[in-house]
């Protein structure tokens, strides 16, 4: 099969940031089954042995670092570690994300600065740190993990939304500088996922209803659900893939149909 029918990850390794759950771990497994060679960081080792222990019970050989990725010196010294250690990283996911959900006035600026820190400074962090030995093998795919606040705002998320759209740019100028290199970098935008970071717009109300934002979002989604971190896997392996060699600087946007929608009629 000619590579560019290839969805085939054999061989490759991926470093999948903030991959102990969530998101991350999703796209982190799929590559596993995919053929890569997996490694992932987590700020606390705690949740390193968390998210070994699960990839080991999914039957997935994973290798987890200790990382806080807004640590410049941190992130060269795993990088480092990485390809003594594992090989060069073929796949960059910048997957590790927080978000504040605070009234902008109300928010500190040391607040904003943090969110910026992790959604925005990191990713840049950990794609310069990748980037010279991608350029050194000859190729390398990068994938920032964006979201629909990186086109959408809404109320008390203006750090994340800010960080979010400011890691679409990033994304379209890694393709910009390194597309000669044979590096495509792109970007995937969720909807909204069902994860521990969207569980408190998910809880149940104390009469036992639904809450507000879930029926908000469920009715700005044709799909009228909110979609699963698994739903993600398939978008993430094709950018992770030689099928997506010609893709460069492109936010693939894998929400349901959201950015389409003007959502239900009441
Ligand atoms: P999550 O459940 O909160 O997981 C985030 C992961 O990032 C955790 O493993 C966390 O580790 C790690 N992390 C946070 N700060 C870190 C740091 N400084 N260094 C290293 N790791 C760090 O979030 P998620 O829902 O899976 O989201 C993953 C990504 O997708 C984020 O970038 C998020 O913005 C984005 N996203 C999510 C949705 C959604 O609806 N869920 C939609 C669009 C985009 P600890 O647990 O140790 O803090
Ligand atoms: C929020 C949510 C969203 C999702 C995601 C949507 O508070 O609105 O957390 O920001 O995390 O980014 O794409």
């Amino acid at each position: 099969m000619s590579d560019f029918l290839n969805f085939s990850l054999e061989g490759k390794v991926a470093l999948v940031t903030g991959a102990s759950y969530g998101i991350g771990y999703a796209i982190a497994s799929a590559y596993a089954k995919s053929g890569a060679k997996i490694v992932f960081c987590d700020i606390k080792q705690e949740f390193v042995d968390k998210g070994l222990a699960s990839y080991e019970a999914d039957g997935i050989d994973a290798k987890g670092y200790v990382c806080d990725v807004t640590n410049e010196e941190m992130v060269q010294d795993m990088v480092k570690k990485i390809e003594a250690e594992v090989g060069v990283i073929d796949i960059l996911v910048n997957n590790a994300g927080i978000i504040k959900r605070i009234p902008m006035c109300d928010m500190t600026a040391d607040e904003f600065r943090q969110v910026i820190d992790v959604d925005l400074n990191a990713p840049f962090i950990v794609a310069k740190a990748v980037i010279p030995s991608m350029i050194k093998k000859g190729h390398g795919k990068i994938i920032n993990i964006c979201s629909m606040m990186s086109e959408l705002g809404r109320e008390t998320v203006s750090a994340y939304a800010a960080a979010k759209g400011g890691l679409k740019m990033l994304t379209r100028n890694i393709c910009a500088e390194y597309g000669a290199d044979n590096i495509q970098c792109n970007g995937i935008g969720p909807g909204y996922i069902a994860t521990p970071q969207t569980a408190p717009l998910r809880e149940k109300q104390a009469d036992g209803s639904r809450h507000p934002f879930d029926q908000f979002i469920c009715g700005r989604t044709p799909a009228g659900r909110w979609l699963q971190a698994e739903e993600l896997t398939g978008p993430a392996v094709f950018l992770a893939s030689d099928a997506s060699n010609a893709v460069n600087g492109h936010i693939l946007y894998v929400d349901g149909g959201i950015l389409a929608y003007i959502g239900k009629q009441p």
